[in-house]
């Protein structure tokens, strides 16, 4: 592997080579090789029902980092230095699925992803660099810059106003950047009732919504992204059982993904090393009125 920087990083995309090999169930997935040594280096909210609408296989070697549904796929990245992966299968699944996806450098620790206007967004954690790819054939479209760490992504779109990503970093604090330059446009923080809510992990961001699951608990929350407001939380321990019930799960086994389905308004969760996906129902609350309006 030669290269020495980020330019050098963004130009190798298509001097990546590429294997495939054949996994078993005749899944398939495509290989590539990028030069990268460049990233080298609550209390207060009730909890909420939801229901349970159905459960899905989850292949729980993957240490699930970030899930988003687009086109009917379901891609995934999973994380951990010298195994990460991106990879995406149709969804629902099924037996003779295809899985398609690319395994990352060894140097790579892949964080959240996120879709927008058709392209990934990947956050690679403490490189500081994030990966743009194509999501058909997983070549690396572009790198951009990040403060901090990088743990989960999602692309907050309202009509009227400049659509920005909402980032988190692991601690109490929402990143928002601006979708078209990735600069660091904000931050706020996360607060439940006026006590911050930290380790913030996977994101999926729907309007102005921002639903995170919280490293390490079986908590998701919705959050009104504009305010840092946790307005409601769902406790989801019963799935975390569930998956439990099927799969000895390790301690880093934990809730970790989230994944909007326009199609029936229902949310897909999942955590690392699961044996299970879980389609789910909820009611959003009511987004606060904002007293100053978040338009230009
Ligand atoms: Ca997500």
């Amino acid at each position: 592997m030669t290269e020495t920087g980020l330019n050098a990083l963004a130009s190798a995309t298509h001097a990546i080579h590429r294997a495939r090999q054949h996994l078993a169930k005749s899944l398939t997935r495509h290989f590539f090789a990028v030069a990268l040594l460049a990233l080298g280096s609550g209390a207060a909210a009730d909890d909420t029902p939801y229901q349970l609408q159905n459960t899905y296989p989850h292949e729980p070697a993957l240490f699930t980092q970030g899930l988003e549904l687009y086109q009917g796929k379901l891609y995934e990245s999973s994380g951990l230095y010298g195994h990460s992966k991106i990879i995406a299968r149709k969804f629902p699944p099924s037996a003779t699925d295809s899985i398609t996806g690319t395994a990352l450098p060894a140097n790579i620790f892949a964080e959240g992803i996120s879709q927008y206007r058709g392209k990934l967004y990947m956050l690679t954690w403490r490189a500081g660099r994030g990966l743009i790819i194509d999501p058909q054939h997983f070549k690396l479209l572009g790198v951009f810059p990040y403060q901090g760490q990088g743990w989960g992504l999602c692309a907050s779109i309202v009509e009227g106003r400049a659509d920005h990503f909402v980032m988190s970093n692991g601690s109490d604090q929402l990143q928002r950047l601006a979708a078209d330059s990735m600069k660091l446009l904000s931050t706020v923080t996360v607060k439940e009732n006026g006590k911050a809510i930290d380790n913030l992990n996977e994101l999926e961001c729907l309007g102005d919504y921002v639903i995170a699951n919280q490293w390490h608990t079986n908590n998701l929350l919705i959050i009104d992204g504009r305010s840092g407001e946790v307005l409601k939380k769902l406790d989801l321990s019963a799935l975390a059982a569930a998956a439990n019930k099927t799969s000895p799960l390790a301690p880093e086994a934990v809730l970790n993904g989230v994944a909007y389905d326009a199609d029936d308004d229902s949310w897909l969760v999942t955590g690392k090393l699961w044996p299970s996906i879980f389609r789910i129902k909820f009611a959003l609350p009511a987004l606060p009125v904002q007293s100053s309006p978040s338009r230009p």
